[in-house]
């Protein structure tokens, strides 16, 4: 059996298995005038990890295996967004909201897209999700066991939030997960450090971690 060098232990790769999921890498999390901004966060942060998510989007497009994307975002009417959701902290724009880009995480605004330099090529999968775990709400299972995929390498933002929850509802679901290291960011270094650090606690308790270039060696030798 194939390995990639992981954390707390190599991670027993299936190519014929495996699959990308890039979480949110949307202009709304990573743009001033966004949500990520309009709660207050210093979204630099987010930008940084760009050409890392770019570089294993495009090793896993070579190697031709399959690249998920998701955006969290709501529909126009707001039918899917809770009230509990919408209305929480005092941010200074909502959910629903018209802000710099168009409305706050709704689908077909612009600053809902997801960044250019990491735009979805023809034919790849996009999920739209209304909550932070991708599985809520959405077709993502059924992409899933139509493709026969089993195991999933996790990218994207926020570390403890979209990517924490939705790497949890894998897990729970027998999915084997994959937190790619320097292609996944949080506005709190500290969150971030610790969600990797729960993850691949007691055993890999919710899953593994690697280095991009691990994970990429990995597939282009696959
Ligand atoms: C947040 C996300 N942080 N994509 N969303 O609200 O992590």
């Amino acid at each position: 059996m194939a390995k990639i060098k992981a954390e707390p232990f190599a991670f027993p790769v299936r190519h014929d298995q495996l699959a990308l999921i890039v979480i949110d890498m949307q202009r709304d999390f990573a743009e001033p005038g966004g949500f990520g901004a309009s709660l207050g966060n210093d979204v630099s942060r987010i930008t940084r990890i760009v050409p890392d998510v770019k570089r294993l989007i495009q090793g896993f497009r070579n190697a031709g295996l399959p690249v998920i994307h998701t955006m969290e975002c709501h529909k126009p009417d707001l039918s899917d967004l809770p009230p509990a959701k919408r209305d929480r902290g005092s941010p200074i724009l909502r959910i629903g909201d018209e802000g710099p880009m168009g409305r706050i995480l709704i689908s077909g605004e612009p600053g809902t897209a997801i960044l250019p330099e990491l735009a979805p090529a023809e034919g790849e999968v996009i999920i739209e999700k209304p909550g932070k775990g991708a599985f809520y709400n959405t077709e993502l299972s059924e992409v899933l066991q139509q493709r026969g995929i089993k195991q999933l390498v996790f990218a994207g933002v926020t570390t403890e939030v979209c990517v924490q929850t939705t790497m949890r509802e894998a897990n729970d679901r027998g999915y084997q997960c994959l937190l790619a290291e320097e292609a996944t960011e949080s506005y709190f270094p500290e969150f971030k450090a610790a969600t990797i650090a729960m993850i691949r606690a007691q055993g890999a308790i919710v899953g593994w971690t690697a280095h991009v270039d691990d994970i990429l060696e990995s597939i282009t030798n696959a």
